[in-house]
């Protein structure tokens, strides 16, 4: 088991488009194990395989008050999602400190493969249906903030490459 480096927005690794898992091995299981530690370590809600530097199609999800309930999707895909949306104020390990709103749709369906390849179907609402499309959209090479204004993206590049040079 290990804590894995996560990568910090503007890394431009970070908008890199994962590719599918063409068989859910041991390789992949491991992923899944060191991405679960990471993520229960930081501490995060969810995990994509992109924000650790590996560009396969791997997220994990725990959004269990417990912190017991973890959820692997590998491939995952949304097949529906509601009209009605629901604003979130989002935030993300990969950009620290920095929290907005997002507005996604409420409630979507998402078919995936569980950490022994079999594919399953998930409703998600709530807290999870957000946790999904954030997790989903890492994958795609997309980060939240890319949902705000320009200049806001601008001001947290700004922000972000500052504290890493007062931290190096
Ligand atoms: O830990 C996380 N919390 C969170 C809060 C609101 C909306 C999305 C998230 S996901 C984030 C972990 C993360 O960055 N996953 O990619
Ligand atoms: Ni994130």
């Amino acid at each position: 088991m290990a804590v894995l480096n996560i990568l910090r927005y503007p890394d431009p690794r970070l908008h890199r488009v994962a590719e599918p898992v063409r068989e859910v091995d041991d390789r992949i299981r491991q992923l899944v194990r060191d991405m679960a530690e990471t993520m229960y370590a930081a501490p995060g809600i969810g995990l994509a395989a992109t924000q650790v530097d590996v560009h396969l199609r791997v997220i994990v999800i725990d959004v269990s008050e417990a912190r017991d309930q973890l959820r692997v999707f590998v491939n995952p895909e949304i097949v529906e999602r509601s009209d009605d949306t629901k604003v979130y104020e989002e935030g993300c390990l990969s950009v620290p400190g920095i929290y907005d709103e997002v507005e996604r749709p409420d409630r979507v369906t998402v078919r995936a493969l569980d950490e022994n390849g079999e594919p399953f179907t998930l409703q998600a609402d709530a807290l999870l249906a957000v946790c999904v499309q954030h997790e989903i959209d890492h994958l795609n090479g997309r980060v939240f903030v890319q949902y705000l204004s320009r200049l806001k993206q601008s001001r947290i590049k700004s922000r972000l490459l500052k504290a890493e040079r007062a931290v190096a």
